[in-house]
């Protein structure tokens, strides 16, 4: 049970249909050239000495041989493990250390980085680079390899691909998602959205999270469809391929910059039957602008690294702005209250999963895994929700302590930590304020260790640079005598959201 025998198949069926077509390039891929070149990373890598089961970790910009290189190391039975492309050197490290890949692949502004980290780790693994003027790169290595690879039997819990999502702890975790998790997920994904032959996705994600790769890229490989495919969200440019598609996906960002387009009209979005969102929150007057503006419902669904999608806005019922709908086919949901006991219609808990989509469990972390599990199986997902009499469920808010920023996930404590590493710090709290772009943007409190010194915000601002993913860099920055905090000594981060976070602060 290998989710690239499923895919293959497809692929075999859709032949010279295309795949995959990159207006900035002007590059186009069909299914069978796709299949081919999956298989020569597939071969490659085999070649290479690879073994079921190992992992390949892959940092590389959004393009063809990506996806190419993603297909080519299930088809070989390895183990997936795609990183964000903003990480930085002190992330990758702790990543390389904690999954001990067999091979990494690399854009060529990162072969330095990962060339020292390979000097400094344990168990090293073999550096291929993806791009770059001189020889030697894979894709030059992958050229002079066979067309054809006999895809490896996979077991359906063994592991297609481990994601990192940090935690409350400020350590990211590896989440162990099996062929089995996302084959089960695709499948339901394209039965309850529809999808049917001459779908086109218009695809402006990126393949490093779950969105763009398992949400986005699943269902259209596994209906064998168009995908146009960007290198990164640009709403100008999405709206000259807009008429060619008939679904598109995106975070909530996206749709408040298409909107923000004098140009973006009803025309445009005509030939569009399903506008997706998710991975934060859809505001209630953006589903209603857009709807003012293209006569279209946004669908919100709703998911998580860890489980996939676990809830959807339906496709022809009602489609209610501040929900995510019912739970797909196949997935439990269900409110517990803080003693784990089910609560009611309408009443406010802690949202648990069950189901086929649910992970295999964080990597080498078996006590962390046994903490979000409930003894009964459910996956205790931090998001606090309700149900309504009709079924529909809402999230309406966080028990994890995290941001989520234009789709980010980024956790205080990791910020945190960098911050308190600062001599001239005292202490810090990281919280979200309201940001009219992302929604959520990274804001820092700073309590000094000596009060008369004098730190400047783009001195913090490039520390925090040297160690986090640029997403994670507190954008908003004050400074305090001292950090709220109630009578237990805990940090009253409500308080610093209520005075600091607001969209009217001024400095
Ligand atoms: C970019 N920047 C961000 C940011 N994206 N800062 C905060 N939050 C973000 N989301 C910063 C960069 O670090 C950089 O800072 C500056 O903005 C310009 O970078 P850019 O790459 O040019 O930005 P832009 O192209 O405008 O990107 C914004 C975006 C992108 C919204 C298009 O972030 C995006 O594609 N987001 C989608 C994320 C996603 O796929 N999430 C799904 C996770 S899966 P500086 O300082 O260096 O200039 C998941 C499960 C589920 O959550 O349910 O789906
Ligand atoms: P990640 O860990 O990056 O996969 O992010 C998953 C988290 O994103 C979830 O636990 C939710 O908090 C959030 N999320 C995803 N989709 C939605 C949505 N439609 N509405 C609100 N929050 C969402």
């Amino acid at each position: 049970m290998n989710l690239y025998q499923v895919l293959s198949k497809k692929f075999f069926q859709a032949g010279d249909r295309v795949a995959l077509r990159m207006p900035e390039t002007g590059l186009q891929l069909t299914y069978k050239q796709l299949a081919e070149r999956a298989a020569q990373y597939a071969s490659l890598l085999t070649e290479e000495g690879l073994i079921p089961g190992d992992r390949v970790a892959v940092q590389v910009e959004k393009g063809a041989e990506a996806l190419a290189i993603y297909l080519g190391v299930l088809q070989s039975g390895g183990t997936y493990l795609p990183m964000n492309t903003a990480y930085t050197k002190t992330e990758l490290k702790y990543f390389v250390e904690n999954a001990e890949p067999a091979f990494v692949v690399c854009s060529s502004k990162q072969t330095e980085a990962f060339s020292e980290i390979n000097q400094q780790v344990e168990r090293t693994f073999k550096l291929f680079t993806l791009d770059g003027d001189s020889v030697g790169t894979i894709c030059d290595a992958a050229n002079a390899m066979a067309k054809e690879f006999a895809t490896v039997a996979r077991a359906e819990n063994d592991l297609a691909a481990i994601l990192y999502t940090s935690g409350t702890t400020g350590r990211p975790k590896g989440a162990m998602i099996s062929h089995a998790n996302l084959l089960n997920n695709g499948q339901v994904l394209l039965e309850y959205w529809g999808w049917k032959e001459g779908d086109v996705l218009l695809h402006a994600l990126p393949i490093f999270h779950v969105h763009g790769l398992f949400v986005a890229c699943s269902c259209a490989l596994l209906n064998a469809s168009e995908m146009i495919f960007y290198s990164k969200f640009d709403a100008r440019k999405v709206l000259e391929e807009l008429p060619n598609a008939t679904v598109m996906m995106g975070v909530p960002t996206f749709y408040t910059r298409l909107l923000a387009e004098d140009g973006f009209t009803k025309e445009l979005a005509d030939n569009v039957r399903l506008f997706i969102s998710g991975s934060a929150p859809l505001l209630e007057e953006t589903f209603n602008e857009f709807e003012k503006r293209t006569g279209k419902l946004i669908l919100e669904r709703y998911g998580m690294t860890e489980t996939g999608m676990n809830t959807s806005n339906p496709l022809n019922g009602q489609r209610i702005a501040g929900t995510v709908g019912y739970p797909l086919p196949g997935t439990e949901v269900r409110i517990m209250s803080s003693d784990n006991i089910p609560l009611a219609e309408d009443e406010v808990g802690s949202l648990q999963v069950k189901g086929p989509n649910v992970f295999q469990g964080y990597w080498r972390m078996p006590e962390k895994t046994a903490e979000e599990f409930t003894a009964d199986g459910f996956f205790i997902t931090g998001d606090l929700g309700k149900v309504d009499s009709k079924g529909y469920v809402s999230i309406v808010g966080r028990s994890k302590d995290l941001i989520i920023s234009g789709g980010y996930n980024i956790y205080p404590k990791e910020v945190e930590m960098v911050l308190n590493d600062i001599q001239s710090i005292e202490e810090s709290a990281v919280f979200a304020f309201v940001h009219p772009d992302f929604g959520e943007g990274v804001a820092a409190a700073i309590v000094k260790s000596d009060p008369t010194e004098n730190i400047s915000d783009e001195a913090l601002v490039s520390i925090c640079k040297d160690q986090l993913a640029s997403f994670k860099v507190p954008r908003r920055i004050v400074y305090l005598d001292a950090l709220p905090r109630n009578t237990m000594g805990k940090v009253q981060k409500n308080v610093l959201r209520d005075l600091y976070g607001q969209s009217d602060y001024q400095k």
